[in-house]
């Protein structure tokens, strides 16, 4: 029996036509979704390119012989699918648990379709059950930290096993919030957008065209 993950990372492999420019998103569930596309390569000789959200994915795609571009590099993107940490009622949702938010919201905004796959434990009336990271520039994150905390939004630092402050892909740091309810997503994404040192947040409001849910009943598609 293939668990959650894998059954929604194959079933998001089956919106994939020969041609395609194609989103490869970060975190376990994407794995097993561009693992898929490197056996339909191998085995069908399926074409794509792909187009990436972190380096832990470049390395998987080159490993599975997906030929890669940069964003800049093409066009647009057909469709990308990726992870999520949360996703509430209206499919907003936040990602960025796996550090990779900056490029993976970059890849979202030039696809023409966006798809979250995602087990139910990551379903959520409203967002706020997983922290909300924010990526901010390291000259002036202490002030941005000091603000969060004065606003109320339980700051911590996102840190390696060492305990240094993590750099991310594009060697910023990240900021976790720990706001229990976010009964209002797009206002906390506009404070954050405004919030000067900000680099990008992993709020992302009304993007998914679709989620693909993987739970104890089976695999289900939302749109
Ligand atoms: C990535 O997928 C991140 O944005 C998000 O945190 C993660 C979810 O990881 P997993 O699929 O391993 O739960 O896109």
């Amino acid at each position: 029996m293939m668990n959650l993950k894998e059954q929604v990372g194959i079933k998001a492999a089956e919106f994939v036509k020969d041609g395609m420019t194609v989103g490869l998103g970060t975190g376990s569930t994407a794995a097993f979704f561009v693992a898929e596309l490197g056996r339909r390569i191998r085995e069908e000789n399926l074409k794509i390119t792909g187009v990436t959200t972190s380096n832990v994915t470049s390395e998987q795609a080159s490993k599975l012989g997906i030929p890669l571009k940069s964003i800049d590099e093409v066009d647009s993107v057909d469709l990308t699918v990726d992870g999520a940490d949360e996703v509430d009622a209206d499919l907003n949702g936040i990602k960025g648990g796996g550090a990779a938010l900056l490029m993976e919201k970059i890849v979202a905004t030039y696809s023409k379709d966006y798809i979250w796959i995602v087990d139910e434990s990551k379903l959520s009336e409203k967002l706020g059950s997983f922290k909300v990271p924010v990526e901010v520039v390291p000259y002036g994150a202490e002030q941005v930290f000091r603000k969060f905390k004065k606003a109320g939004y339980a700051p911590t630092w996102r840190l390696r096993e060492s305990g240094e402050k993590w750099l991310t892909d594009m060697q910023h740091y990240l900021i976790d919030l720990h706001i229990p309810e976010i009964s209002k997503p797009e206002q906390l994404a506009n404070e954050l957008d405004l919030t000067v040192g900000v680099v990008e947040h992993g709020l992302f409001n009304k993007m998914v065209n679709k989620v693909i849910v993987a739970g104890k009943d089976g695999v289900r598609i939302i749109e």
